[in-house]
């Protein structure tokens, strides 16, 4: 790699510009925006060097301070799924960062052994900037830097964060996991990774969710309107830009949305935006109190939203990041009771969470709640563990994600596909068919039987243990059998015996039910011929039937009934009577007619599910995409601001601010609730804490501020003003508080 442009460059436009340490935090690097062009620099040769280690696909690189003053921008790198940065180079970014000059090409060398980068691969970055004064030339700085390593950047000007996180992703996906990535594919970008793509996905997702309502019933408390405070930044003009796309029928009421705060007048973050009406617990200068109308605050760049909203006496209320996540749990949960569908759900929240928060997820809702460190990246990766992962931060960002098998499933379930292939193989080795993703493993007996081995299936739902029996029993249609074709190798086989098994094991045949992995759609194979479970289902109700008139319902082969389902029905039938008693005098035409019965509902669900995924912005929280979300829970539950707030009523809690000389010696441990430095801080907050009724309190260093911030709850406003004042306090005498101490 030839680095003679970078020390170039180095030497006469971007000389490190502090002897400061820096370290790539939450939110990548901040500070004050005269001091950052060297910064953004060096960001540009590891967004060069990311995307090569990548294979070449896009990173990319926001330029933004989000929710700090106008004075301050800063950078995020994002990386090819749309997703954070990788926490493995975020240490790199730092090392490279305080670099001295002279170093910068060693350290650049370094990282090219370090992660066995190739050189000659092309690489792209694709830079935005949010609304600051300062972003022009800090974006240019950043082109400069991706181009002094002869890589290309492709500059998209003004956007918000998740636009272009999700702009990233979208660039990428279409490339799968292919190694053969290469110039001419970089140069194609996909026709939706866009800002045009985005509104174009949002909008749509939206209009159809929306049209699911159905008749509104009397009892429909939806308010239309919705005043949108800009934070008078990139958010106001990106609100406008999509409004322009929702269009519907007469069939759908859309929301009125009016936006104030839009920068043509005020100043960034000043007196508005989502961090100001959290911190302060204050409307945003601007807003029209009009009683009972509800509001929505943004941040910088986009990413974090605050509802609230004045009721008939112009009181404020508001309803944060915990708020929203209690409606979208609400929402989800109950979709997924409706749908049937076997999907794990789970909330993520942070210390900052109001504790009715979480008592209200984990009790009223039962919804597992998680508590990890503030920061997006760490939600994120926590709400990986659930099929429908719902995250928010108090302060309004946070998204919800749905995992891969999650996502298969719904859409399984929507293109109307139970099925799995039934055939047959000349006698030697293993085959495979495949229809959509289900897979089935089988060989045949030297007699020409079939031997199911096992069963790749999308979920344990979609093929369950009984599938197996079923299958090794049905009488396997000729025509089938004929038609069977593809075979494939031991090799291959055995590549995909070894994937991970899910818990559910069949023990009669030994056979393990195993995960659908995108390795296995590498074997997709044309199929024409299927049999769909619920005909085998049926089938064998009928064999069942024949034999003995009777069925056992308690989930065993011959039911093709699911285990849940079937001590479901077993509540309502008695099983040894239903062929006499129900009136059709056939089981198989009442498993028929329940099934029937069950699936509008179900399929409601599914569809409401699947669109809901698609509305939000499952790459990072978005305020644009959590907007159109709530918007449409709110619309299909017919909901009114004050219901929503009346889910469950806030403990009275404070945030403050403190002013240390240096930040990181405060130290935290237990998802920061607890405190490990400086010694003696944690037994300050202990001994206030006590005083209080239902009293918490907890320190933190910011990551994207000087400073060190505390959080108090306690049952009074009263109480919990004082408990925030001598936690703050605390902090000052303990941690190198500079200027006034807190309350003097
Ligand atoms: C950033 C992160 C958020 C985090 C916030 C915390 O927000 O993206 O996940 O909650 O920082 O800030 P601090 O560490 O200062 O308390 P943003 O919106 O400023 O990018």
């Amino acid at each position: 790699m030839n680095f003679s442009k970078v020390k170039e460059k180095i030497k006469n436009g971007y000389p490190k510009g502090t002897d400061r340490s820096l370290s790539y935090g939450t939110a990548g690097f901040r500070g004050p925006a005269n001091n950052l062009d060297w910064v953004m620099f060096r960001m540009g040769l590891l967004g060069a060097l990311r995307s090569k280690s990548q294979k070449g696909r896009a990173i990319g690189a926001m330029i933004t301070a989000s929710h700090n003053p106008v004075g301050d921008n800063g950078i995020k790198l994002i990386d090819p799924n749309g997703e954070m940065l990788e926490a493995s180079w975020e240490g790199v970014a730092t090392d490279l960062v305080n670099a001295g000059d002279v170093d910068v090409i060693n350290v650049l060398k370094n990282i090219v052994a370090r992660f066995n980068i190739d050189a000659s691969i092309p690489a792209i970055v694709y830079v935005a900037q949010d609304t600051r004064p300062s972003s022009d030339i800090l974006s240019a700085a950043v082109r400069d830097g991706v181009e002094a390593l002869g890589a290309s950047a492709k500059d998209f000007h003004l956007l918000t964060t998740p636009q272009l996180h999700h702009i990233v992703n979208v660039q990428n996906s279409q490339f799968g996991s292919s190694d053969e990535l290469d110039a001419l594919a970089q140069s194609s970008p996909a026709q939706d990774a866009s800002e045009e793509g985005y509104y174009a996905k949002l909008s749509e997702a939206f209009v159809s969710l929306l049209r699911l309502r159905g008749e509104p019933s009397a009892e429909n408390h939806y308010e239309t309107d919705i005043y949108v405070d800009g934070s008078n930044g990139i958010g106001a003009m990106k609100m406008a830009s999509l409004r322009g796309r929702l269009t519907g029928g007469a069939d759908v009421k859309l929301p009125t949305i009016r936006i104030f705060n839009d920068g043509k007048a005020g100043v960034l973050n000043e007196g508005c935006g989502a961090d100001f009406v959290k911190t302060t617990q204050k409307a945003p200068k601007g807003a029209p109190y009009n009683g009972g109308i509800k509001h929505a605050s943004f941040d910088g760049d986009a990413d974090r939203i605050i509802y609230f909203y004045f009721d008939e006496a112009h009181a404020f209320h508001m309803l944060d990041g915990d708020k929203i996540s209690a409606l979208i749990s609400s929402f989800f949960i109950d979709l997924v009771r409706e749908s049937g569908l076997d999907l794990k759900i789970g909330v993520i929240q942070t210390a900052y969470a109001n504790g009715a928060s979480t008592n209200y997820i984990e009790n009223v809702l039962k919804v597992p709640v998680a508590c990890v460190s503030t920061g997006v990246k760490y939600l994120h990766h926590k709400a990986k563990d659930y099929d429908i992962g719902i995250y928010f931060e108090a302060n309004g960002h946070g998204t919800v994600l749905f995992s891969p098998r999650a996502e298969h499933i719904l859409q399984e379930r929507i293109s109307g596909a139970c099925g799995v292939d039934v055939v047959t193989g000349n006698g030697h080795g293993h085959h495979h068919r495949k229809r959509r993703d289900s897979h089935v493993f089988f060989k045949t007996d030297g007699d020409g039987a079939v031997v199911v081995e096992e069963i790749l299936a999308p979920s344990s739902t979609e093929c369950r243990p009984s599938d197996a029996e079923q299958l090794q029993a049905l009488p396997v249609d000729d025509e089938v059998l004929k038609s069977e074709e593809p075979v494939m190798s031991t090799e291959e086989y055995e590549v995909l015996a070894d994937l991970p098994a899910l818990p559910a094991v069949i023990p009669k045949d030994e056979l393990v039910l195993k995960h659908e992995r995108e390795e296995a759609q590498e074997f997709a194979l044309d199929t024409s011929k299927f049999v769909p479970l619920d005909e085998v289902a049926l089938k064998l109700a009928d064999n069942a039937i024949n034999k003995d008139n009777k069925i056992d319902i308690t989930g065993d082969a011959s039911s093709g009934v699911a285990k849940d389902e079937a001590v479901k029905w077993e509540k309502d039938l008695d099983a040894n009577k239903i062929a006499g008693t129900d009136g059709t005098g056939d089981l198989a035409t009442a498993i028929t007619n329940k099934k029937k019965n069950g699936t509008e509902a179900e399929r409601l669900a599914v569809e409401k599910l699947l669109l809901a995924s698609k509305v939000i912005n499952q790459t990072v929280g978005d305020a644009l995409a959590d907007l159109l979300l709530v918007e449409a829970v709110l619309y299909l539950k017919g909901l009114a601001m004050r219901e929503w707030d009346a889910l469950y009523q806030d403990l009275p809690n404070r945030l403050l601010k403190v002013k240390v000389s240096d930040r990181n010696v405060v130290q935290t441990t237990d998802a920061e609730r607890k405190c490990s430095a400086p010694s003696g801080l944690q037994a300050a907050i202990d001994q206030a804490v006590r005083k209080y009724h239902s009293g918490r309190a907890f320190v933190r260093p910011s990551g994207t501020e000087d400073v060190v911030r505390v959080y108090a709850e306690a049952d009074t406003q009263e109480d919990v003003d004082k408990l925030a004042q001598e936690v703050a306090l605390a902090v000052f005498q303990l941690a190198g508080g500079v200027g006034q101490a807190p309350g003097r």
